[in-house]
């Protein structure tokens, strides 16, 4: 399979330089998703079937699918504890590393995963790179119960952080409602800006029937970043 076009290819290349920048025999590897971590998990695949001995654990059922199709070998957080490496994506990355996730509705996963990684590298094009989080709307998975009031809840929560009168769209998905891997709804916050990102990542999960929050602070070490010439930078 080869990048279909400039912004693809940005991803394939931060996605397949992470093998030879961070992959190491033995591993015990987290498995990303969206399009930027599938090209990795093809990568792994292919470096697997050349004789390279990790294991992954994928953080959706779309990268369970394609680690499968490539022949990544998985497990289980409950088999490995915890992981030596986790690859995975995002829809923003501001400089100081604090990222916007979830906008492919796998964040709870992704979170859980990260949590149990001694490192957490991101890969994005270089689209991805903004100086302020927030134009991406911030997704929150919500539980089914009641999911109005906690949007309610949301909405106040803002209000208090000096950011009211945020757009808060349940998302769609064939005509209804997106329900995660999990069983659960997304509502995306339409903030365009964010000024604490690590404030806000602190206090929306305190929220009845949030579950988890798309802005993950603190969490990637480092972060690959591809270019449409196929090129790649690697920042702290
Ligand atoms: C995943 O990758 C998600 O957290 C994020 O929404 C997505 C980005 O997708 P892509 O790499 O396809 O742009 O980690």
């Amino acid at each position: 399979m080869q990048p279909s076009n400039e912004q693809d290819r940005a991803k394939w290349a931060a996605g397949t330089a992470v093998i030879d920048a961070y992959i190491r025999d033995g591993m015990k590897l987290g498995l990303g998703s969206g399009t930027t971590s599938h090209w990795f998990v093809r990568a792994l695949g292919e470096a697997v079937s050349n004789g390279l001995n990790v294991v992954g654990v994928p953080t959706s059922t779309g990268t369970r699918d394609l680690a499968l199709e490539v022949g990544v070998p998985l497990t289980t957080l409950a088999e490995v504890g915890r992981l030596d490496l986790t690859v995975d994506g995002a829809d923003e990355i501001d400089p100081a590393g604090h990222m916007i996730k979830g906008g492919g509705a796998c964040l709870l996963w992704e979170r859980i995963i990260a949590d149990t990684s001694n490192k957490v590298v991101c890969v994005v094009d270089e689209g991805k790179v903004v100086d302020q989080l927030g134009k991406f709307p911030l997704p929150i998975e919500v539980v089914q119960y009641e999911w109005q009031a906690t949007e309610r809840a949301i909405s106040s929560l803002l209000d208090e952080l000096g950011q009211p009168g945020v757009k808060l769209t349940r998302r769609e998905k064939d005509g209804g409602p997106l329900v995660t891997d999990s069983g659960n709804f997304i509502v995306d916050a339409h903030l365009e800006a964010i000024k604490d990102p690590i404030a806000l990542d602190s206090q929306l999960n305190w929220i009845p029937g949030v579950v988890e929050n798309g802005l993950f602070t603190g969490i990637a070490a480092e972060v690959v970043i591809g270019r449409a010439d196929g090129s790649h930078d690697i920042r702290d």
